[in-house]
């Protein structure tokens, strides 16, 4: 499945900032390194057109990539970790719920999680905060490459058990081997109303 065009067109730090050209979106949420930006990357086949760092705290804007010219994925700032201490963290938290709360294009929100560690306590709160919101949402869980087959099955078996991906859709995935890349961005173009390449012209 090939993209034919992916560009970063906007780095939003205010309301005024979102592209008002009405094309569908869908939010990348997570803390700080689960992934975010390499997602982004390998979604796109492209090495480096979201910035990716060992540092966390890297992203701190709602960076909009528009994909074929269909649709954004909006690249949140990490919860969790923002560099430059606690009022910007409340600040971009008021733009990060306010964007994820407001009437824009946002069509499905896209939800990270580190398969090595489970989800944290922010994590556990934003899934439950997805449960209850009506758009469409898709748990990814992140580094799989880092886990053997028999971890990741471990992992998938606890959190059935602990009644966290009830109701949700859920894959694993990895930037390093491209390892759910494919149903991850079927599953945002579906989301979208895109019509995949893949399925022919679009
Ligand atoms: N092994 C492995 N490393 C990954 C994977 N995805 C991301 N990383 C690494 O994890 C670190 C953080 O990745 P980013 O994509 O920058 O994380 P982010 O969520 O965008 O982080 P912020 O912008 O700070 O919120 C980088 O060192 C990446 O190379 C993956 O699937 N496998
Ligand atoms: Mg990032």
């Amino acid at each position: 499945m090939n993209i034919r065009s992916a560009e970063f067109v906007v780095g939003a730090v205010g309301r005024g900032d979102l592209p008002a050209d009405g094309l569908p979106e869908v939010a990348l949420a997570g803390r700080s390194n689960v992934g975010k930006s390499s997602l982004i990357n390998r979604l796109v086949q492209r090495r480096s057109l979201a910035r990716t760092s060992s540092t966390p705290g890297k992203t701190q804007q709602l960076n909009y990539y528009r994909v074929d010219n269909a649709a954004y994925l909006v690249d949140l700032p990490g919860y969790g970790f923002v560099r430059g201490g606690l009022e910007l963290r409340l600040t971009l938290g008021r733009l990060v719920q306010g964007y994820l709360e407001s009437l824009t294009e946002l069509r499905a929100i896209v939800q990270l999680i580190d398969a090595r560690h489970g989800p944290t306590e922010l994590d556990l709160a934003m899934i439950a905060w997805l449960k209850e919101h009506p758009k469409p949402s898709l748990l990814v869980f992140t580094k799989v490459d880092k886990l053997s087959r028999q971890q990741w099955l471990r992992r998938q078996h606890e959190l059935t058990a602990a009644g966290t991906l009830a109701g949700l859709a859920y894959l694993p995935f990895s930037a390093v081997t491209g390892e759910g890349r494919d149903e991850a961005l079927e599953w945002i173009y579906q989301e979208c109303g895109v019509q995949s390449p893949a399925n022919g012209k679009s």
